[in-house]
């Protein structure tokens, strides 16, 4: 028995699962530890994770990467613009304002909301799951960052559907992190809280969580982030550069040329990860324009003065941090690093003179998060006991809701969960009347919402139900802040006002809550990866076959090649081989009936070479057995 956990990242993913025995990272097809979080359109099937990132530079209208940027975006936001600025993709605006990819694939063009792709993601990440646990997996835990709004978090819980995954929660990265920390560590328990940052870089966004420890508990203290700053922001600073440097030197414009954009961006990836270890390096690329080589040079200490702002934002992330709480330096125990993007050498210098004492790395600083959801989800789970371990978390936004009266345009506050309401958060309201009540669901402070993000989470109605006619109703309301940090909104029906009469149902309720896809598009959405999931098992299972079929003939006629004296020897090995290759023929055209029509044609040539050859092999030998004189007979 074991449960999962997922940490999502932008560039790279890992699995967690928690046995009996401890947590375990699985290992890939390429028997690494992170997946590129990637999903490639190829000719005839998809290729997810690994397999997809070698796709990148070579397909890059068809290879979806960063899809996290997009999930429950509105196109037209500012920075969903710059994202898509640098995504070879093509995208347009799709439904309710939100972003649509399109691209060519099985000869025709396809459109896909964010949710899909990262649905597919999902499915590529469960299947490799089951593939190494040999069984199949329902539960999870998948991290989130901790700025993700109620849309973008709906649209993880229906990415999960698409895949056939339950999530038993979506935990915040950084909590997820914090649990793993405080589950293992008994060492500093002293009188009172131990606080600890945690600084998470990753590839396009950074967290910082602070988070006070006790015996048998823990309790986020506050959650505070720049999603617009991670690793690759750095590999821009590097970009912008170089791009500038060889319009100066060579007269190429690598702006203007999409391949030529990822070749350099990759190479920049390469140079600032080199950077991290030494305090030069140089970069060179064959035929990036009009088959010109181009080579470049750079100091750490230049790729510093370059990113001067990308790390002060750093310390912004990490001031604001200490804000909520109140917290000062001195009463930081530790700080803790992790994230890949982190491993910027001057980062940790930055850090070191904020909070006067050198940030540890002392998790794995790739793995953490996937590992605490894998604990998280084992807690949850009623199959596995987990030592009783307290765990409150931080609601980073303020969510209010308001009487939407048209007649009123004050719009009453009727409650509000502050932000830092740990969740989840029950909250009832009380009905008591004759008329609708329209409410409108906001965050309210805008200066903490992601910019550009609209403040509304959404709109319901809560109105009597017909059969009570003109009498007032008394009802009650739930509105949760549920564990995934989602607002939820549930009529909870007491009794009707006239005595002793107890009425259920006397409240009727509609919303518009839940935006984040229709009914139809969750329906055609799970279809259509039915479908893709059946041509990519289909294409999987002709090359299967080819292989067989190949190495079949290619057995065979190793047995049918043989001297002529052992073919006398061997008659019925002779007749076994031919057999088996006819099955083998004939198997592979009904596998091909079943195939879509380019593969089937494939398949299909393939068997009528095969056959051609057999019957030539035949005639061969028939007419060798005729003239030839038997050596050797019994
Ligand atoms: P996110 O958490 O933002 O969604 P992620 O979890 O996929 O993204 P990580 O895997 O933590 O991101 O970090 C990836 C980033 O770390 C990339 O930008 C990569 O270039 C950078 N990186 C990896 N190794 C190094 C290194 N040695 N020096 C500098 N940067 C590095
Ligand atoms: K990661
Ligand atoms: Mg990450």
């Amino acid at each position: 028995m074991s449960v999962v956990g997922f940490d999502i990242g932008n560039e790279n993913c890992a699995i967690a699962v928690a046995k009996c025995g401890g947590i375990d990272v699985l290992l890939n097809d390429e028997s690494k530890r992170e997946t590129p979080a990637v999903v490639s359109f190829g000719e005839k099937q998809r290729f997810l994770g690994s397999a997809g990132a070698a796709f990148a530079t070579t397909n890059p209208k068809s290879t979806i990467s960063q899809i996290k940027r997009l999930i429950g975006r509105q196109y037209k936001e500012p920075s969903v613009q710059e994202d898509l600025k640098l995504l070879p993709f093509e995208t347009s605006e799709g439904p309710r304002g939100g972003v649509l990819i399109h691209l060519e694939y099985l000869g025709k063009t396809w459109t896909f909301m964010p949710v899909e792709i990262l649905g597919m993601f999902f499915a590529h990440l469960k299947q490799l799951t089951e593939k190494n646990l040999e069984f199949s997996i329902l539960d999870c835990v998948i991290g989130i960052p901790s700025y993700f709004t109620d849309l973008q978090r709906r649209e993880y819980l229906y990415a999960a559907d698409i895949a056939g995954l339950r999530p038993l929660q979506l935990m915040h990265d950084c909590t997820a992190i914090a649990l793993g920390y405080g589950m293992y560590k008994t060492d500093f328990f002293g009188d009172g809280p131990t606080n600890v940052v945690f600084v998470d870089i990753g590839h396009s966004d950074t967290q910082v969580t602070v988070a006070a420890f006790e015996k048998g508990e823990m309790a986020i203290l506050s959650h505070s982030f720049d999603q617009h700053l991670g690793g690759r922001d750095f590999d821009e600073v590097l970009f912008r550069h170089f791009a500038a440097q060889f319009k100066e030197k060579y007269d190429i414009d690598v702006y203007s040329n999409t391949r030529a954009s990822i070749r350099l961006m990759a190479s920049c990836e390469k140079i600032k990860k080199v950077l991290s270890a030494n305090t030069e390096a140089t970069l060179s690329i064959d035929c990036l324009i009009d088959d010109k080589d181009v080579n470049g040079f750079i100091t750490r200490e230049e790729f510093e003065n370059l990113s001067h702002e990308l790390l002060n934002r750093v310390i912004v992330a990490c001031c604001k941090a200490g804000e909520d709480p109140g917290l000062s330096v001195g009463e930081i125990h530790t700080i803790e690093l992790v994230g890949s993007g982190s491993r910027i050498p001057a980062i940790m210098r930055k850090l070191t003179s904020l909070f006067g004492k050198e940030p540890m790395r002392t998790l794995n600083g790739s793995e953490c998060v996937s590992r605490g959801c894998a604990l998280r989800c084992a807690m949850l789970s009623p199959t596995f006991h987990v030592r009783d371990y307290k765990v409150r978390d931080f609601f980073p936004y303020s969510i209010g809701l308001f009487s939407d009266d048209a007649k009123n345009e004050r719009r009453p506050e009727i409650m509000r969960f502050p932000k830092g309401t740990p969740f989840p958060r029950d909250h009832i309201i009380r009905y008591n009347g004759n008329t609708a009540l329209y409410c409108q669901v906001l965050y309210t402070n805008k200066t903490d919402i992601p910019a550009g993000i609209s403040p509304s989470v959404g709109h319901f109605m809560v109105s009597p139900s017909k059969n009570a006619g003109a009498q007032r109703v008394k009802g009650v309301v739930k509105v949760q802040l549920n564990i995934h940090g989602i607002v939820e909104i549930k009529p909870a029906t007491k009794k009707a006002s006239r005595k002793g009469w107890a009425r259920r149902k006397n409240l009727t309720f509609s919303g518009n809550l839940d935006v984040a896809m229709t009914k139809d598009e969750l329906k055609e959405a799970q279809e259509r990866e039915q479908i893709l999931t059946e041509q990519d098992i289909n294409v999987e299972q002709t090359k299967e076959k080819r292989n067989t079929l190949e190495s079949f003939i290619y057995d065979t006629r190793r047995k049918l090649s043989d001297p002529i004296e052992n073919r006398y020897k061997d008659e019925n090995a002779r007749k076994e081989a031919t057999k088996a290759l006819q099955t083998c023929i004939q198997e592979s055209r009904s596998a091909a009936d079943l195939m879509p029509l380019s593969q089937k044609e494939e398949v299909i040539n393939e068997c009528i070479q095969a056959e051609k050859w057999l019957i030539h092999l035949t005639q061969l030998h028939d007419s060798l057995a005729k003239n030839a004189t038997p050596i050797y007979c019994s």
